[in-house]
């Protein structure tokens, strides 16, 4: 296959579930240290105080905070040209609503930009992935109040003209969209004030999350309109989590479901983002959810200076929708929706369908027509360390092939992909579960679920299987 000359190669990670030294520097606590680790078959729980060696053995993540030249020279061995990672803005603003930043905050992503411009790697950055200092919880309940919307602005407006000459590529916030499900109201939304117990308790209404959602967008347009106006060579994208679906069966029932659920899941968020007003169908649909949204004069203006350069999306399994009583569902770790009776699953219950990947770029293509990036893209696997220190992984270089040969498609098609950033290119925590076994990358951590571990970098069979489709630009995919 084909891929454009120029195309960005990369991975993708973000600062809550790898960088580790949650206390040091002066970093504040963020909403995921407040999460106890987890597992597949326990759900993290959410705690008001931090208790990270009892409950969270994984609160120093893969410790890139230390680690972070030799991993950016291995993404660079692999012959990245991209590295998609997040500032974690309690770094930068320890309690969200703090008058100065944390001058050693800012100046730990200096040495890491610094480090990728050596390595000739471009910076994709994400303002904030599923996390917010934890006192903007404890004192305004999240994005629940307007208020987040001027912290949001000073802290992105800061780490701008901190990293303007470093960064070029910049996303506001990571799956925006997970925000309209009470999963993404914990992470996404911050919407846990006062709360203790299973993350999976956690109950908001649509109101609350999409109250929410409202004020991430108006922050997200101002913050845009900044960008734009003040520094013309930023390049601003969304990111959304696509999860392509179905219809379970050809009965129109099912067609229909499944158009209403692709606005739900996939199109409301990249719609406000992409073309700066709110769909057409949001109206009904906030009439029959109960949604009344308060606006403030101004907002829908804000909203409109809001649109994005670049699409950016996570894909990693696709669903089936269907009104019928007997349709089977998926059982996993937050899996959405029916089972596919032609897909294979993850050993998470993640149905796996890259020629979905094809579908889902010519549609998102179709109806945006602007530049898109696959920023998020991976298989968590259990892998085995052999006695010889090697770690073969057929299944993930399988898997990666197969999603690169799609793209490659979907390119051939027509489509303006000009990125790709596999997820977890590093072992790393899993979001969903807190847990270290379900592993991402083409480079191994010595890191283990009981705190054990120490912290060596491994290469995997995955780690030159990409090297190899990379070098080749995506011809040897
Ligand atoms: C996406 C998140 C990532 C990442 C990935 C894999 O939804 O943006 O942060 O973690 O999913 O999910 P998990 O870690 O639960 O396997």
């Amino acid at each position: 296959m084909q891929f454009p000359k120029g195309f960005y190669w990369g991975g993708a990670t973000a600062a809550n579930q790898f960088e580790g030294a949650w206390n040091v520097d002066g970093r504040g606590a963020s909403v995921d240290d407040h999460f106890t680790g987890g597992s597949y078959e326990k759900p993290r729980e959410i705690t008001i105080d931090i208790k990270p060696d009892v409950l969270y053995p994984n609160h120093d993540g893969i410790d890139f905070y230390h680690h972070y030249e030799e991993d950016i020279a291995l993404f660079a061995e692999m012959g990245f040209n991209m590295f998609r990672m997040s500032i974690s803005w309690s770094r930068i603003f320890p309690n969200g609503d703090d008058a100065q930043p944390n001058e050693a905050g800012l100046a730990f992503y200096d040495r890491v930009f610094d480090c990728c411009a050596k390595h000739g790697i471009e910076p994709l950055v994400t303002l904030s992935h599923y996390e917010m200092p934890y006192h903007l919880v404890e004192k305004y309940n999240g994005w629940a109040s307007r208020e987040l919307i001027g912290f949001f602005e000073n802290y992105c407006a800061t780490v701008f003209e901190r990293y303007k000459d470093k960064v070029k590529f910049w996303l506001t916030f990571n799956e925006i969209n997970c925000g309209t499900m009470d999963m993404g109201a914990m992470m996404e939304t911050g919407l846990i004030q006062g709360f203790e117990g299973p993350a999976s308790a956690i109950k908001t209404t649509p109101q609350q999350r999409y109250q929410a959602l409202h004020h991430q967008f108006v922050a997200h347009g101002r913050v845009v309109k900044l960008a734009h106006e003040k520094y013309p060579q930023f390049k601003m994208g969304n990111m959304d989590c696509f999860i392509l679906s179905y219809p379970g069966t050809c009965d129109p029932a099912d067609v229909l479901a499944n158009e209403l659920e692709m606005n739900r899941m996939n199109w409301y968020c990249s719609d406000v983002q992409v073309r700066g007003a709110y769909p057409f169908y949001a109206k009904r649909f906030w009439a029959e959810n109960d949604i009344e949204l308060e606006m403030a004069p101004g907002d829908l203006e804000d909203i409109a200076a809001g649109k994005v350069d670049f699409y950016t999306f996570s894909y990693y399994m696709s669903g089936t929708v269907s009104t019928h009583a007997d349709h089977e569902m998926t059982e996993g770790n937050m899996t959405f929706g029916g089972k596919n009776p032609y897909l294979e699953s993850t050993d998470w219950g993640w149905q796996i369908d890259p020629m979905g990947l094809r579908i889902a770029l010519n549609q998102i293509y179709a109806r945006y027509q602007i530049p898109l990036m696959v920023v998020e893209n991976g298989m968590g696997a259990y892998d085995e360390v052999e006695e010889d220190g090697s770690i073969h992984d057929p299944y993930r270089i399988a898997y990666l092939k197969s999603h690169i040969k799609a793209m490659g498609e979907a390119i051939a098609d027509g489509v303006d992909l000009i990125a790709y950033t596999w997820w977890g290119p590093i072992d790393l925590v899993s979001a969903g579960t807190g847990e270290m076994r379900k592993r991402y990358g083409f480079i191994h951590v010595d890191k283990y679920d009981d705190g054990t571990g120490t912290y060596e970098r491994r290469r995997k069979d995955s780690f030159f299987a990409y090297q190899k489709i990379i070098k080749s630009n995506g011809a040897e995919g």
